[in-house]
C-alpha cells in the first residue's frame, strides 16, 4: 500500500475572504489565527472574551498536492480523515466528496475517479458548529434538560441558547466549570492518502479467549478488503516469528478471517504495581501474488472483569486482574487542552509519568472531552495505568432521533476499533452524570414541565443511546468488556447508591460537608471527589499581570469558572486556617488545603477496602490555566495534591485517623503479600520531644487493609496539649521505614506553630541534584519553588519534623550557582496575617 500523508501546504480563510492564510494540519481555526498573528492568546488575561466571532464563521482550508501515475494505477485509492472538527463538506478537484459532521468519528472516502495526475485540489469547508447548533435547536421544538456547563452566555449565542447537545463534538469546547469557551473547528488530526491493489487489511482484532500458566490462546480477526476474489496467503506472527498461517480464498468486499493460535508461556501484562507490563507485538501478513499487506497490533496478555456479586450489604464493584481484586487508585482525565491538535507528545507522557510514579493505576478518560489519540492508550498500556473509558456524553439529555441515533452507532463503531486492542481499557462507560442529573438533579421534572410527551420523549433517546446503541457496540466490536451504562450508576438506569455501584461525591465542595465526610460517605467505588486550587504562582503569572493577583480581580474570575468557587474554597480555607496574608500566600495555602482535604479520601476509600475498591480524584490534568480541582496544572506543575496523592497511593499505607470518637490507626496493603514489620507510633511535640510512643510487630494480610490500633479519643489525649503536639506513625522493616504518615489533633489554626529555622544543603549529584533539610522545631509543609524556572522536586509541601533531616531531588537544567540565585522556601507558618 501506498501511503501519503496531506497534512502540509494547508492554507485557511475565512469564507467570503481571499485572504489565504498558512495553515497546521492537524490544528485548527484558533491556533492557525494565533500562529499568523490575527488574535492573541486566548489563555491571556481576558482575551477569551474577545474571540467569540470565530465560531459563527465559517472557515476554508485547502491544499494542493502531487500524484504520479504510479499512484494512480492502484485498483482503489482513498482519503482517510483521522479526525475532522466537526460541519464539513470536502471538494476533491472541485467535486464534493464528503459531507461530515462528527469530530469523533474517523471518515474514509474513495477518491479514485476524482483524482488527476499532476495537482489535486483538496478543500474542506467548515459550517459554523454554532449556527449549525442553532438550527438544530430552534427545530427541535423544546429544550432538553442539562448542558449547564455550555457557557452560551460568554459566547454571545443569540437567545443565549445551549446548542452544544447537537453537535457530536467535545462538549468542553463549549465551556465547562474548568473551561474556556472556544468552540473551533479544524482539521484536528491527520489525513492520509492511501492506494492500493488486491486487498488490504482493513482491521486486525485479537481476541484473547483463554489464558493460564501454560499457554494463551488467541483469535486473530483480520477484516481484509479485497478488489478480487484472490488467493491469499496469510500468517499471524508474534515478533517475527510464526505463529499460524493457512491459504483463503478472497471475496470481493470486505470479510472477515479468523485464525487462532497460541502463545506459549505467557507472560502477563499487570496494572502498575502488581507486575511487569509485558506486551507482544503480534503481526499479520497478507500475502497476495507476492505483494504483502501488514499490520500489526501490540497486546498485553490478562483479564479484566468487573465484578458484580451479591453480598451482605449489596453488590459489589470492583476489578478483577489476572483473577486478582485490585483497588483502582487514580484519577478523572480531561483533554490536556481547549485545542486537542496542539497537545504534545511530551504532554501526554507527562500525564502519564505523573499517574505511574503517584501509584496510580486507572484513570478514567471522562465523557465531556474526546477519544484520546492513539498515544495516550499506548503508554497507559506501557505504564500499567487502565482505562476507565467514557463515550463522549456528559452532564446533559440529548437528542434521540434516527439520524443522530446512527452516527453515535458509527461513532462508538470507529472508536471501539480503534481502541480494543489496549489491554489498558479496562471498561467502557455510557456517559457522565447524566442518569444522576435525570433523577437527583430536577431534569425529570424540567422535561416534564414541558408536557409527559416532551419528557418521555427525552428519556426514551436517553434509553436508546445508553441501554441499546452503546452497549451494543460494545456487544459487537468488544464483546469481552464490560459496559457501564452511566457514571455514577448502580446498574443499567439504576441511579447511584452507596451499596451498589459507583458514585461521585461532591457533598464535600458542593455540599459544604467537612472533609472527614470522604471517610464515610463511602460507596462501592469512588469515580469521582474533588476540591479546588489555583495554578501555581508561576502559572499564574503567564496569564495574569501582578494587577489582577487578587482571586477576585476581573482576571483571575474569568479563570475560574466553577459558581461557588472562590467563595467555597474560602469557607474552607477559614475553617482550618488564618488568613493568608497576600495573594501568592493564599496560592499556596490553597495547596495545601486542596491537598490535606483530599487525603481524607485517599486514605478513607482505601481504608475501607474491599467494600470501595476504587478512588479517582476530580482531576489530574487541566485544559487552561484556570482554578480548578486539578492536582497538575495546565503547564503540569505539581500541585500539593499531586505529592499527596503519591503518598496516599504508596502500595503500603499506614494511615493514622480520628473516628467517632475515637482514634484509629489502620494499615493498607496492595502488595499480593504478607508483609511482617513493626508498627511504631509517638507523639512528639514541636520541638521534638516524645510524649508518648506505643511499639508494635505485626503481620499484614496480602492486599488488605486493617486497623492495628484504635483508642478512645479523650483518653489518647488525656494530658496531652494537642495544640503542641502531633502523632507520627512509621512502618519499619529492618531499618527501613516503609511507610510513615502524621496526624495533628487541630486545625492548622488552633496550632501552635513555632518559627522554625530551615536550613538546606544542595549538592549536585549524577543526574540531579540533592537537597537537605533539616529544622530545629517543625517546619510545617515546607514549599521549595525555582520561581519562574522549571525543576522538579521530589517531594514538596512536606512536614520536616525537629530535628529531623529530609533529603529530596531536584531535575533541572539550572546549574548550581542558578539555583542558589532562585530558589525559594516557604512554611506555614509565616503565611498569615
Ligand atoms: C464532575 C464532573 C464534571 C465537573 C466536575 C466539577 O461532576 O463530571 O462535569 O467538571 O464534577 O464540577
Amino acid at each position: 500500500m501506498i501511503v501519503k500523508e496531506l497534512n502540509s501546504s494547508w492554507e485557511f480563510s475565512e469564507k467570503d475572504s481571499i485572504n489565504w492564510m498558512p495553515a497546521e494540519v492537524p490544528g485548527c481555526v484558533h491556533t492557525d489565527l494565533i500562529e499568523n498573528k490575527k488574535i492573541k492568546d486566548p489563555f491571556y488575561r481576558l482575551n477569551e472574551h474577545d474571540l467569540q466571532w470565530i465560531d459563527k464563521k465559517d472557515w476554508l482550508y485547502k491544499t494542493e498536492f502531487d500524484l504520479d501515475q504510479k499512484v494512480l494505477s492502484k485498483d482503489r485509492i482513498v482519503i482517510d480523515f483521522k479526525g475532522l472538527d466537526t460541519y464539513v463538506d470536502v471538494y476533491l478537484n472541485d467535486q464534493k466528496v464528503l459531507s461530515a459532521d462528527n469530530m469523533f468519528r474517523e471518515w474514509t472516502v474513495d477518491v479514485k475517479k476524482y483524482l488527476k495526475v499532476g495537482k489535486n485540489k483538496l478543500k474542506i469547508e467548515f459550517r459554523s458548529p454554532i449556527n449549525e447548533g442553532l438550527k438544530l435547536y430552534d427545530a427541535n421544538g423544546f429544550v432538553y434538560p442539562g448542558a449547564e456547563n455550555d457557557q452560551a452566555e460568554l459566547g454571545q449565542v443569540e437567545g443565549n441558547k445551549r446548542v452544544s447537545i447537537y453537535t457530536r463534538k467535545a462538549g468542553y469546547h463549549y465551556g465547562w466549570d474548568w473551561g474556556p469557551r472556544l468552540v473551533s473547528s479544524g482539521i484536528w488530526r491527520p489525513v492520509y492518502l492511501k492506494a492500493w491493489d488486491n486487498a488490504r487489511i482493513h482491521d486486525l482484532q485479537i481476541v484473547q479467549n483463554k489464558v493460564n500458566d501454560d499457554i494463551a490462546n488467541f483469535t486473530a480477526i483480520l477484516e481484509l478488503e479485497s478488489e478480487d476474489e484472490v488467493l491469499a496467503d496469510i500468517q499471524i506472527q508474534n515478533e517475527g516469528e510464526e505463529l499460524v498461517a493457512t491459504e483463503v480464498h478472497l471475496r470481493k468486499g470486505i470479510h472477515k478471517y479468523e485464525l487462532n493460535f497460541d502463545i506459549e508461556n505467557p507472560k502477563l501484562w499487570w496494572p502498575s504495581g502488581l507486575g511487569d507490563q509485558n506486551l507482544y507485538h503480534i503481526k499479520a501478513q497478507v500475502n497476495v501474488n507476492g505483494k504483502i499487506e501488514e499490520a500489526s497490533r501490540r497486546i498485553g496478555i490478562r483479564t479484566v472483569e468487573v465484578v458484580r456479586e451479591k453480598d451482605e450489604k449489596g453488590t459489589s464493584f470492583y476489578f478483577k486482574v489476572n483473577g486478582v481484586p485490585v483497588f483502582m487508585k487514580g484519577a478523572n482525565y480531561i483533554p490536556n487542552d481547549i485545542f486537542p491538535s496542539r497537545v504534545s507528545k511530551e504532554q501526554l507522557e507527562k500525564v502519564i509519568h505523573t499517574a505511574k510514579t503517584s501509584n496510580m493505576n486507572m484513570l478514567r478518560v471522562w465523557g465531556g472531552g474526546y477519544y484520546e489519540d492513539d498515544l495516550f492508550y499506548d503508554l497507559c498500556d506501557e505504564a500499567g495505568i487502565l482505562v476507565w473509558q467514557d463515550f463522549m456524553f456528559a452532564c446533559a439529555m440529548y437528542p434521540g432521533n434516527q439520524d443522530f441515533l446512527d452516527n453515535i452507532r458509527l461513532e462508538a463503531r470507529d472508536n471501539i476499533k480503534r481502541l480494543r486492542n489496549h489491554p489498558s481499557i479496562a471498561l467502557w462507560c455510557g456517559n457522565n452524570e447524566i442518569l444522576v442529573a435525570w433523577n437527583n438533579w430536577g431534569w425529570k421534572r424540567q422535561a416534564k414541565e414541558q408536557g409527559e410527551e416532551v419528557s418521555s420523549k427525552v428519556w426514551k433517546a436517553y434509553a436508546d443511546i445508553f441501554h441499546e446503541v452503546l452497549p451494543k457496540a460494545v456487544e459487537e466490536y468488544d464483546s469481552s468488556r464490560f459496559y457501564w451504562s452511566s457514571s455514577p450508576s448502580s446498574g443499567t438506569g439504576v441511579k447511584p447508591d452507596l451499596i451498589n455501584g459507583d458514585d461521585h461525591y461532591w457533598g464535600v465542595w458542593w455540599g459544604k460537608e467537612p472533609f472527614e465526610t470522604y471517610a464515610t460517605h463511602i460507596a462501592r467505588f469512588m469515580s469521582e471527589y474533588g476540591f479546588q486550587s489555583f495554578p501555581q504562582m508561576k502559572s499564574v503569572r503567564k496569564y495574569a499581570e501582578p494587577e489582577d493577583y487578587d482571586i477576585y480581580s476581573e482576571v483571575m474570575k474569568s479563570h475560574q469558572r466553577s459558581s461557588i468557587g472562590n467563595e467555597t474554597i474560602e469557607y474552607y480555607m477559614l475553617k482550618d486556617y488564618k488568613k493568608p496574608k497576600d495573594f501568592e500566600s493564599f496560592l499556596y495555602v490553597n495547596h495545601v488545603l486542596q491537598a490535606e482535604g483530599i487525603k481524607f479520601a485517599l486514605e478513607g476509600h482505601r481504608r475501607a477496602m474491599p467494600y470501595c475498591m476504587g478512588s479517582l480524584y476530580w482531576q489530574i490534568n487541566d485544559c487552561w490555566p484556570v482554578a480548578s480541582w486539578s492536582s497538575t496544572d495546565y503547564y503540569q506543575e505539581w500541585k500539593a495534591l499531586q505529592y499527596y496523592v503519591k503518598k496516599g497511593f504508596e502500595p503500603l499505607l499506614v494511615s493514622p485517623y480520628a473516628e467517632n470518637d475515637s482514634i484509629k490507626l489502620a494499615v493498607v496493603n496492595d502488595h499480593q503479600k504478607e508483609i511482617k514489620a513493626k508498627l511504631i507510633m509517638r507523639v512528639l511535640d514541636f520541638s521534638g520531644k516524645e510524649n508518648w510512643s506505643e511499639i508494635k510487630d505485626i503481620v499484614i494480610r496480602k492486599n488488605s487493609s486493617e486497623v492495628f490500633f484504635a483508642q478512645e479519643l479523650k483518653s489518647f489525649l488525656q494530658n496531652r496539649k494537642p495544640e503542641r503536639e502531633m502523632l507520627l506513625v512509621e512502618l519499619q522493616m529492618g531499618e527501613e521505614v516503609v511507610a510513615r504518615n502524621t496526624l495533628y489533633f487541630k486545625p492548622v489554626k488552633d496550632l501552635k506553630l513555632p518559627k522554625p529555622n530551615v536550613e538546606y544543603v544542595i549538592v549536585k549529584g549524577e543526574k540531579n541534584y540533592e537537597i537537605n533539610i533539616s529544622s530545629d522545631v517543625l517546619a510545617k509543609n515546607v514549599f521549595l519553588t525555582l520561581g519562574d524556572e522549571d525543576g522538579f522536586f521530589s517531594d514538596n509541601y512536606f512536614d520536616v519534623l525537629a530535628g529531623e533531616s529530609v533529603n529530596i531531588k531536584l531535575e533541572t537544567e539550572l546549574s548550581l550557582e542558578e539555583i542558589k540565585k532562585v530558589i525559594q522556601l516557604r512554611t506555614l507558618d509565616s503565611t498569615f496575617e
